[in-house]
């Protein structure tokens, strides 16, 4: 499950600290070091799944769980979309082409007011 030398195998497993918000079976929610925005977490599921680009048909329930707590989350977070200004940006970024810099799939939770320095 875990691989050898990856960082947020790491961060998952509590190896490595984090300012987790969430915690489960199969995945860990946790702010980014570098944050975009007033609010910024990573979602990660434990398996470790490199890129978007490798996921399989098998992983379509995993993906959708993931997809679902971010949601939760952006609702305990107060960002939830309602109505008026309110929701959050949810973004993957896959291969230097998308600009992925940590090879372990992970969901951006960005929210908060406006500019973001960085994906926004
Ligand atoms: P991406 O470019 O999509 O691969 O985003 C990787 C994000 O991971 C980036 O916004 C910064 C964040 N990050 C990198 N190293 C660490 C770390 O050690 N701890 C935490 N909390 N975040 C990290």
């Amino acid at each position: 499950m875990s691989h050898d030398n990856c960082l947020f195998c790491k961060i998952a497993s509590g190896e490595i600290p984090s300012k987790k918000i969430h915690e489960d079976p199969e995945f860990v929610a946790f702010h980014d070091i570098r944050p975009a925005a007033p609010i910024h977490v990573l979602v990660i599921p434990r398996k470790h799944i490199a890129t978007l680009s490798e996921v399989t048909p098998d992983d379509a329930p995993l993906l959708g769980r993931m997809v679902v707590l971010v949601s939760k989350l952006a609702e305990q977070l107060g960002v939830a979309y309602t109505d008026g200004d309110t929701g959050f940006r949810t973004v993957i970024n896959t291969g230097p082409g998308g600009g992925q810099e940590v090879y372990h799939l992970h969901a951006h939770l960005l929210a908060g007011p406006r500019p973001w320095s960085r994906m926004g």
